[in-house]
């Protein structure tokens, strides 16, 4: 039990933070903000602002502060909280032994509210200070139609938007009053720099931003095109929600008050196309790595990574697992996992030289089973709707291409359809789905009992996969089992017997 007094995380209470845990020692109040950061979520705070805390704290530089920004209503809890605490924060790392690493990030300067004061947040991108503006807005963010890859002007967000530039919702409004501020006052272009899990996020974020230009105005669309620029890049780091223990650990244990700590795993990998209009960080000299060309690695990672995921988490999720290790501790469950990535995806990699797919893989099994990361299938599974559209079925259209396995990934469509149109596990326990489209989802879903192959009629998620036979063949034959024998468990067992 705690017997010491708490202290509550803030720039005066810094001196009293216990030795063991490593703090900022750079001067925070001289700090820019060289970057403003969308979406300052668990993963933006483990990965960009730790990479860029770790930058400062070596080189001294103190221009490349962050200013976090959240666009919703939602945000107003992180902002609340964050100020409270001098935008300080706890990282938590948890090593796969147990033992654990604890470090207070200093690098946020402040934080702002699109929805609350759109102008502000406006003239703080168009602020000659600002030199980079970062994304980490989900898969969903982006807006586009993954059947079609072009943005949805349908969307009511991006109609209000159009109606009323200067008091924008979504992301591209924001950046494009900010860059038309920039234009029109003679100030070098910002760099967009996209952190999502995005096949080309630098080269998507610009086709979808110059779409939306196009709407709004042409000179800036023009502008835009000739002096932005869009670094593609890959973005790794395992970071669970925060949970209340995570709160409760710093508490007991160090008697440390933080009200939103990140816990994340040791590995951490970014790798960037070194395209900046006005400079960036030295990230190199803290561990990202630059490249002349990002495909390889984020083919790898989406593929791999994400990919095997929201396998786990839509099977593992109607078995009754909760989180991503437990799957893996499940032999069957891990086996699967091996069999998906080995004969559906690693055969569409392309040999990269320099890259270790065997290893990279083996890697994988061990960060998934990391028992001290308890990855909730329910954070894994949100936005399913977007990730399986960008992190599997690309896998799946290409490999019915050229004729290659198709029967894990059509298993886990099976089982998603399951998914939306039950809401129940195995043992008829309700699921936390969270997606934009849940409601379509469930709708589309539950006409499976009059139709195998109704849900594949979301054609803005599956195009036309419908209409191959062979997959459709796979998919029915899924659909069918899983609704006569809801354990999915056997399922896969066949198929690694095969
Ligand atoms: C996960 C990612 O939610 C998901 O789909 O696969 O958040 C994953 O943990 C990160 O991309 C790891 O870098």
């Amino acid at each position: 039990m705690n017997t010491q007094s708490t202290v509550r995380l803030a720039n005066k209470t810094l001196s009293q933070v216990p030795k063991s845990i490593v703090v900022p020692t750079y001067d925070r109040s001289k700090l820019k903000s060289g970057i403003v950061h969308v979406g300052v979520g668990g993963f933006h705070r483990s990965h960009e602002a730790f990479y860029t805390d770790a930058y400062i704290q070596q080189s001294g530089d103190l221009d490349w502060g962050i200013c976090g920004v959240g666009l919703r209503d939602s945000d107003r809890k992180m902002q609340a909280i964050l100020e409270a605490q001098d935008y300080l924060y706890t990282l938590i790392v948890k090593h796969p032994n147990g033992s654990i690493e604890n470090q207070v990030i200093g690098c946020l300067t402040g934080f702002m509210l699109g929805c609350d004061e759109p102008n502000a947040v406006i003239q703080k991108m168009a602020d000659a200070e600002t030199k980079i503006v970062s994304l980490t807005i989900t898969e969903g963010g982006y807006n586009f139609n993954p059947a079609t890859n072009e943005f949805d002007f349908s969307n009511p967000d991006v109609i209000h938007d159009l109606a009323n530039p200067l008091e924008p919702r979504l992301v591209f409004g924001f950046l494009a009053a900010a860059l038309k501020l920039r234009m029109e006052r003679g100030l070098p272009a910002f760099t967009v720099q996209s952190c999502d899990n995005i096949q080309h996020n630098g080269d998507v974020t610009r086709k979808m931003l110059l779409a939306y230009c196009h709407k709004v105005d042409s000179e800036l669309a023009k502008w835009i095109d000739a002096h932005v620029q869009f670094p593609n890049a890959m973005v790794d780091r395992i970071t669970p929600a925060t949970t209340e223990k995570d709160v409760a650990y710093l508490q007991d244990q160090f008697g440390i008050s933080d009200q939103w700590p990140v816990t994340c795993e040791p590995f951490h990998q970014w790798i960037i196309e070194d395209k900046f209009s006005l400079g960036r960080p030295q990230w190199q000299t803290v561990g990202a790595q630059f490249v002349d060309d990002v495909t390889p690695y984020e083919n790898m990672k989406i593929r791999l990574l994400n990919a095997g995921h929201s396998v786990l988490g839509i099977l593992g999720s109607i078995h009754g697992f909760g989180t991503i290790d437990e799957s893996m501790q499940d032999a069957v469950f891990s086996q699967f996992l091996q069999l998906f990535m080995d004969s559906e995806v690693t055969p569409i990699l392309p040999e990269v030289s320099g890259i270790d797919l065997t290893q990279y893989k083996q890697t994988l099994l061990e960060r998934f089973a990391n028992p001290n990361i308890k990855d909730s299938l329910s954070r894994i599974c949100s936005e399913s709707s977007s990730k399986l559209a960008t992190f599997l079925l690309p896998t799946l259209v290409e490999n019915l291409q050229r004729n290659g396995d198709i029967q894990c990934a059509s298993l886990v469509l099976a089982a998603w359809c399951y998914y939306s149109d039950k809401g129940v596990d195995r043992f008829g326990n309700s699921l936390n789905i969270i997606d934009a489209m849940s409601e379509r989802l469930h709708n589309t879903a539950a006409q499976t009992a009059n139709n195998a192959d109704a849900f594949l009629r979301l054609t803005s998620i599956f195009g036309k996969l419908i209409e191959n036979q062979r997959f459709l063949k796979a998919y029915q034959g899924y659909v069918e089992a899983i609704y006569n024998d809801t354990n999915v468990k056997n399922h896969m067992q066949l198929m690694l017997m095969m």
